[in-house]
């Protein structure tokens, strides 16, 4: 507590001066930055200030004669010395804020980061990954485990105070523990060709409840732009083609009726489909759904040669994906 209200730097803040803060180790940083900027400040003056008066003050004068200097050894040790315990302390201070923000607190949510020639792609526990918008829950510790594919970048939210290079063949990692609802910007930091200045990110910092429903219903999509509106089939459609795309369904599932690991897609929709242990099935919403969460539960007759992989993308990615399969007719 003692030290909690030793580091609240909002005394000494200078609106202009740092963004909002809103994470946990922001206000810490912002302690050292405050402290070593008006420190700097009260000696520039005092400094300077003492100098311009020596320089009037011990000007030379009609019959002043040259004379040695005394020994002012002690006064050169103190003034060496001084200063060094200042700096010692700001380390000090420093280092604690440093391994604050270096160590995730308790049940960190673990986000992947991945940067490339130029966007963020950030990937969620239970797989869903969106590129460019980040949302964060409020109040509890997160773990950015990033990696790039490309060229070195750095990964800055300025409003967090965290910063780190996004390297390619390692990950390295940020923490940060959100403590404000609103919106912050993810920056690259690392001039990494083109369009490095357009690598940037939207962060959403919203109540845990929120976050909870997002990562249920998922990203929106990207061609109905009003997400409270109602989004047309043929809409849903296109962008369940995308998804088709994005998430290689297309390596196994062919859509012309040729011969593919996994059935063909043309016609799916309706299909009466046998299956492996001797039933059959009809081809709809439950089915599709099933088929992509929990790909062993039926097995088309005939399809034991090739493993489908569990897909843990949202029921509104879901929804999207059966309506385009209505459509390969
Ligand atoms: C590694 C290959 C592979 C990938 C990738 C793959 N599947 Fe499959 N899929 C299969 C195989 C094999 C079957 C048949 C065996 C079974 O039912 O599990 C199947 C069955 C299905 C079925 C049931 C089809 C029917 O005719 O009854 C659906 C629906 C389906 N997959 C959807 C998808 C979607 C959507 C994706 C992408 C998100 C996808 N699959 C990615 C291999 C794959
Ligand atoms: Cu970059």
């Amino acid at each position: 507590m003692m030290l909690g209200s030793f580091f609240d730097p909002s005394p000494m803040k200078w609106d202009g001066q740092m963004p909002e803060s809103m994470a946990v180790g922001a206000d810490h940083v912002d302690w050292v930055y405050y402290a070593i900027y008006y420190f700097s400040l009260f000696f520039q003056v005092v400094i300077t200030g003492l100098m311009f008066y020596f320089v009037w003050k011990y000007k030379r004068r009609k019959g002043d004669k040259l004379e040695t200097p005394p020994d002012l050894t002690r006064i050169e040790i103190l003034w060496t010395v001084l200063p060094l315990f200042f700096i010692v302390i700001l380390f000090h201070v420093g280092f604690k804020g440093y391994v604050k923000n270096a160590i995730a607190g308790d049940n960190p949510l673990e986000i992947r980061v991945r940067g490339k020639q130029w966007l963020w792609e950030f990937e969620y526990p239970n797989g869903m990954k969106e590129i460019g918008k980040l949302m964060i829950p409020v109040g509890r510790p997160v773990k950015m485990v990033m990696s790039s594919d490309d060229v070195i970048h750095s990964f800055f939210i300025p409003e967090f105070r965290v910063k780190k290079d996004v390297v390619p063949g390692m990950y390295s990692n940020v923490v940060f523990e959100a403590n404000k609802v609103g919106s912050a910007h993810v920056f690259c930091t690392e001039y990494c060709g083109t369009s490095h200045s357009g690598m940037l990110a939207d962060v959403k910092v919203v109540p845990v409840q929120e976050f909870d429903d997002y990562m249920k219903a998922g990203p929106s999509n990207p061609n109905c732009p009003d997400p409270n509106a109602a989004c047309p089939a043929d809409m849903k459609a296109k962008w369940g083609e995308a998804l088709f795309v994005q998430n290689a369904c297309v390596t196994c599932h062919s859509r012309d009726g040729s011969a593919s690991p996994g059935p063909t897609f043309k016609g799916v929709w309706g299909r009466h489909e046998a299956l492996q242990s001797g039933e059959a099935i009809d081809v709809d919403e439950n089915y599709v759904k099933e088929s992509i969460r929990k790909p062993q539960a039926k097995i088309v007759k005939g399809f034991t040669n090739a493993v489908m992989p569990a897909f843990t993308i949202s029921d509104r990615q879901i929804d999207a994906i059966t309506e385009y399969l209505k459509t390969i007719k």
